[in-house]
């Protein structure tokens, strides 16, 4: 058995009937569109772009959002915007947490559409609203941003996957934005996708082990950001050889999770590691690079693009 067959074995749970639902949502809805909005997170751009979405909306305009830019290492995600550009697609870091901040889209989405606008302008069409459907991934900030985009909170949004259920329109200015639940895919080629997904929280943290997963998030997070880690949990550099297990073991210790006999209670340690990475209590970090392409990061307005304010 291939590793991505075992993590397809599970595909059941992690793809319910609601997600099918909203696949089948989308492709009847997309000719009502002009424009797609992909939400994805900027510490896992690949990983968070899902290409049974991007099959249903290829006939539209897109704006790719790399969302949670607070939580990523802001020079990879200038990397990353470097690297969307230079593919042709219109895409923005963004902080969806701060209230009016998303409306900065408005100027990328109005590009993407220009031939659009100028044939509604030669026809008198001037007030018609732009639609957009926002779509991406459970979690990763769909409802948040078009609270954000509105100024004010007009979605339903909550730290958990699954929230938004059904499609919601909500019109903003000239602007109408279609709120729709998140959507996972069938079949995850890598076994690194599928972690990435669920160290961010897309996929429900109760149908995964939350040791294997806290194991899985160390292992990964070691090899591109060892001196975080060492420094959150005040670890010896020699800590980081250890098996993954023995590295939770080890933080578990320090941090004086312990059960009767002296052992360490794994699982607490596993998920207060878990919700610390998420919390970004480790720093900001990236989990994914891009591809190399010879890409040089652009000096002027993308380094604009990633100025997140640290409040
Ligand atoms: N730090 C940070 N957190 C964010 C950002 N955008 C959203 N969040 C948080 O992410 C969590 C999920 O947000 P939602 O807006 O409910 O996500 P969603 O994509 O609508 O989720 P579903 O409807 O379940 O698919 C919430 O706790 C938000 O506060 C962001 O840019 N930065
Ligand atoms: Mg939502």
């Amino acid at each position: 058995m291939s590793q991505s067959d075992i993590i397809n074995s599970r595909q059941i749970q992690w793809f319910p009937g609601h997600m099918t639902k909203t696949l089948r949502l989308m492709e009847k809805e997309i000719r009502n569109v002009d424009c797609v909005l992909q939400i994805l997170d900027a510490r896992i751009p690949l990983s968070s772009l899902n290409p049974e979405i991007e099959r249903i909306t290829a006939g539209k305009p897109h704006v790719y959002i790399l969302n949670k830019a607070d939580l990523a290492d802001p020079d990879i995600t200038k990397q990353w915007l470097a690297y969307f550009k230079s593919a042709g697609a219109g895409c923005l870091a963004m902080d969806s947490k701060q209230k009016g901040k998303a409306a900065a889209t408005k100027a990328p989405i109005e590009k993407e559409l220009a031939a659009l606008m100028e044939r509604r302008r030669n026809r008198g069409m001037v007030g018609a609203a732009i639609r957009v459907m926002v779509v991406g991934i459970p979690n990763v900030g769909k409802s948040t941003f078009i609270n954000s985009f509105a100024g004010t909170n007009r979605a339903k949004a909550a730290n958990k996957p699954g929230v938004t259920r059904g499609k919601q329109w909500i019109s903003v200015d000239n602007f109408d934005l279609m709120d729709m639940p998140g959507v996972l895919w069938k079949k995850f080629d890598s076994l690194e996708t599928a972690s990435n997904l669920a160290f961010i929280g897309s996929i429900r943290d109760d149908i995964l082990d939350i040791e294997e997963l806290a194991c899985g998030l160390l292992s990964s997070v070691r090899a591109i950001y060892p001196q975080q880690l060492l420094s959150r949990y005040k670890l010896e550099e020699d800590a980081l050889a250890l098996p993954p297990y023995e590295l939770l073991q080890a933080i578990g210790a320090k941090r004086g999770m312990l059960i009767s006999g002296g052992e360490v209670d794994t699982e607490r340690a596993a998920k207060m590691l878990v919700g610390e990475f998420r919390a970004s209590k480790w720093g900001r970090l990236s989990l994914e690079r891009p591809p190399q392409r010879n890409i040089e990061p652009e000096e002027n307005d993308d380094a604009q693009d990633v100025e997140i304010d640290e409040q």
